[in-house]
C-alpha cells in the first residue's frame, strides 16, 4: 500500500508548516518512481510562489573541520534569534553510510530536537548531480514551509562544493589552522568559490594557530581576482565549542545579503543558478532518454566492436547512431 496524499493536501500542509507533510513531500522528491516524480512536480508548482524568501547558506570543509559541530552551535544561535532553520546536505558518500547528516543527529543533539529546526539528511542518488537536484527541490519545499534560513552542508570531496555553490546565496568555507592548503581545497579552487572563510576551533591552545592562519588566508585571498560584486571574501575565526565568532559570522552573512540585494546581485546569481540547473537537467534527461531507447544497447555493442576492430571511426559511429535512432 502506497499512502500518497492528493496534491492539494501536500500543498496546504507545506504552506501551513506541517513538518510531517513536508517530510512526506520530500520523500516524493527523492522517489524515483515516475508517478511520484509527477506528483512532486505538481506539489512544487503549487508552492512555487511561496519560495525564494530564505537566506541560503552553503557550508563546506574537509572531514573533521567541524562542520557538524558548527551547524549545531550556529543553528542554535539562529533559532534563539527566532529564525526557522532547515539543514540539508549534499553528500555523495551517503549511499554507503546511510546519510552522514543522519548519523550526525547525535552531534546535533540540541538542534535535532529544536522545534524551529528541521534536519534532513542527504538523499541517496545514482549520481552526485541527482543528489544535488533533489536537494534543490527540497530547499524550495522548506522555504514554502516557512524556513527562513537554509543551511546546506557538503563534504569537501570532488564536485559537491561546486554543486552546492550553485544553489546558495552565501558559500562558507570552514578551514583548519595548519592543516595544509592543498588538502583543504586551495588547489581545487574551492577558495575561489567562497564568500567567506572561517578558521574553526579557535579556542584553547589552538588560538595562536588560528590567528596566524587567519592572516595567512586573508593574504592569500588578496591575490584572487575581484569578484565583480564589490564583495571581498573575509577570513574569520570561530569556535563552535565556546561560541566565539558565531555572531560575527551571522552578521557577515547579513551584510553580504544586504549588499547583494541592494545591487541586484543576489537575484542575478539566483537567475543564473536556475538557468544552469535547467541546462544540466536537460542534458541529463536527454542523455538518459537516449540510452533508454529500445535497440540502443544492442547497437552500441555492435558499434563498439567495430570501433575496437578498427573498421569504424568514433565520430562516424556517433553520427550513424544518432541517425538510426
Ligand atoms: N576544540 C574544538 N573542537 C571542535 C570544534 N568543533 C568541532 N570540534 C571537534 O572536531 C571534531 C570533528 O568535528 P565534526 O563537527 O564532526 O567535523 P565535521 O566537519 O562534521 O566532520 P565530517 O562529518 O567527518 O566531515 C570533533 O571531535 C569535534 O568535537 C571547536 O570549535 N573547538
Ligand atoms: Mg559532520
Amino acid at each position: 500500500m502506497r499512502n500518497r496524499l492528493p496534491p492539494d493536501q501536500y500543498i496546504s500542509g507545506i504552506l501551513a508548516g506541517d513538518r510531517l507533510v513536508l517530510s512526506r513531500a520530500i520523500t516524493l522528491i527523492e522517489s524515483r518512481r515516475p508517478d511520484d516524480q509527477a506528483l512532486a512536480q505538481e506539489v512544487l508548482t503549487g508552492v512555487l510562489n511561496r519560495t525564494g524568501h530564505s537566506v541560503r547558506v552553503g557550508i563546506t570543509g574537509v572531514p573533521g573541520v567541524g562542520k557538524s559541530t558548527f551547524i549545531e552551535t550556529f543553528g542554535k544561535y539562529l533559532t534563539d534569534q527566532g529564525h526557522k532553520l532547515a539543514v540539508l546536505a549534499v553528500d555523495p558518500t551517503s549511499q554507503r553510510s546511510g546519510g552522514s547528516l543522519l548519523g550526525d543527529k547525535t552531534r546535533m543533539e540540541q538542534l535535532s530536537v529544536d522545534p524551529n529546526a528541521y534536519i534532513r539528511p542527504s538523499p541517496a542518488g545514482d549520481s552526485l548531480g541527482g543528489v544535488a537536484h533533489r536537494t534543490r527541490e527540497t530547499m524550495l519545499l522548506c522555504e514554502a514551509a516557512g524556513f527562513d534560513v537554509i543551511l546546506i552542508e557538503t563534504v569537501g570531496v570532488g564536485q559537491s562544493e561546486t554543486l552546492v555553490h550553485g544553489m546558495v546565496d552565501f558559500f562558507l568555507l570552514l578551514m583548519l589552522a595548519g592543516a595544509g592548503d592543498e588538502l583543504q581545497g586551495m588547489k581545487r579552487g574551492i577558495m575561489e568559490l567562497a564568500d567567506a572563510l572561517a578558521i574553526t576551533k579557535a579556542d584553547g591552545d589552538n588560538r595562536p594557530a588560528t590567528d596566524r592562519a587567519r592572516v595567512e588566508y586573508q593574504n592569500a585571498l588578496h591575490l584572487f581576482p575581484p569578484t565583480g560584486t564589490g564583495w571581498s571574501p573575509p577570513v574569520l575565526t570561530c569556535s563552535a565549542t565556546t561560541g566565539e565568532g558565531i555572531t560575527d559570522i551571522w552578521q557577515l552573512i547579513q551584510n553580504h545579503q544586504e549588499l547583494m540585494t541592494r545591487h541586484g546581485h543576489r537575484d542575478r546569481r539566483r537567475q543564473e543558478q536556475q538557468l544552469a540547473w535547467f541546462r544540466s537537467h536537460l542534458r541529463n534527461r536527454l542523455e538518459s532518454r537516449f540510452f533508454q531507447q529500445t535497440g540502443v544497447a544492442e547497437q552500441l555493442k555492435a558499434v563498439e566492436a567495430q570501433i575496437k576492430a578498427g573498421t569504424l571511426l568514433p565520430v562516424q559511429a556517433v553520427e550513424n547512431l544518432l541517425r538510426n535512432i
